[in-house]
């Protein structure tokens, strides 16, 4: 059985970190917990409640995996000390590490290959890592020319503090509603930049000299390092995102515009996405199956639908929709994934 610590386990994705090893049965003891502080208890379905350690890089030493789902500042500190004493990998969660030469980020349906033998394994942003479930297939059978995505993105994405502001909302946003559809009273945010109920939100991250946010630029960087390019280089494919927070609960949902380098028929694309691995087709209008956020919350496989020819690049142009559990998909789950591939 492997040893295996959790970093930041009290957050939102560190809970998840806790429900994906039980439900992938992941071969290990219960695993070690670590916070800022301890004296806490987190509840766990197989291994019963699990007390929270004060983090130290002597209490991680000797595991075989440690997951970081802590802060990029954290990541920045400590992941280079806890790779030199865990006896597999570090999985890291945050940022910090994604664009480092010598750091591999992986979604393991793409790129698994690159967690042999890594001691330091990044796992990407949760919009990069849903979207690529649908875009790796599509480069590999038609190559990928430009890329546009426009993002809906869950309250989860700002952790558990987010989901609980977007809650916490709702009951006296509706209270502001008059007959009319129009708001009084002001509703109050604090995590994110305006107040999320019965709001769309075009700001996720801090913005960017070019006017992008990060969060966007995120997108473009590391769709293109895991498609094997060079995330600031000219080579690969052109990648532009808008990112914009929605008042959902946890799934992130993506309207993607492909060009591609071959003629992709639409028929073809959804031959190709139905094979490939993690990855759900709903995509019957008739029947008004199509991703969202209801159906993909929850879900380990990433929805994809809405797949039709784009009516501006014609045979080379695809339009699509995913929808996927940005704490699943988006973080523990592929944490998970990336230690099964490291371990085997
Ligand atoms: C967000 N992608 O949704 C970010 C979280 N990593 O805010």
């Amino acid at each position: 059985m492997h040893r295996v610590g959790v970093v930041g386990a009290t957050g939102a994705v560190g809970r998840e970190l806790l429900g994906v090893l039980e439900k992938r049965e992941f071969p290990c003891e219960a695993p070690l917990l670590f916070g800022s502080k301890g004296g806490q208890t987190v509840e766990s379905g197989k291994w019963g409640p699990l007390d929270v350690s004060p983090f130290s890089v002597e209490g991680v030493s000797g595991l075989d995996v440690v997951f970081l789902a802590a802060s990029g500042d954290f990541a920045k500190e400590y992941a280079d000390k806890i790779a030199a004493v865990v006896k597999t990998c570090v999985v890291d969660n945050s940022s910090a590490l994604r664009l480092r030469d010598d750091v591999p980020l992986v979604v393991p349906e793409v790129n698994g290959h690159l967690c042999k033998g890594a001691k330091l394994i990044a796992n990407p942003n949760c919009t990069t890592a849903i979207a690529i479930m649908a875009l790796a297939p599509i480069f590999a059978a038609f190559g990928l020319r430009k890329v546009v995505v426009s993002t809906y993105q869950a309250a989860s994405g700002a952790g558990a503090a987010g989901m609980r502001e977007l809650r916490d909302g709702i009951t006296p946003a509706l209270q502001n509603i008059k007959d009319d559809g129009c708001f009084e009273g002001a509703s109050t945010a604090e995590v994110f930049a305006h107040p999320l109920p019965f709001n769309v939100v075009p700001h996720i991250d801090k913005f960017q000299a070019n006017g992008y946010t990060k969060e966007e630029m995120k997108v473009t960087w590391e769709t293109k390092k895991i498609l094997g390019f060079d995330p600031k280089g000219d080579d690969g494919p052109k990648v532009s995102c808008t990112a914009v927070r929605i008042p959902t609960l946890r799934a992130h949902s993506e309207a993607i515009t492909v060009e591609t380098e071959k003629p992709c028929p639409a028929a073809a694309c959804l031959d190709v996405l139905s094979d490939a691995p993690g990855l759900t087709v709903k995509d019957d209008p008739g029947d008004n199956l199509y991703p969202m956020p209801l159906t993909a919350t929850g879900a380990f496989d990433v929805e994809v639908g809405r797949v039709r020819q784009n009516i501006v690049f014609g045979e080379n142009g695809l339009d699509l929709f995913v929808c996927g559990d940005q704490l699943l998909r988006g973080a523990a789950l592929n944490a998970v994934l990336i230690a099964e591939k490291a371990l085997s």
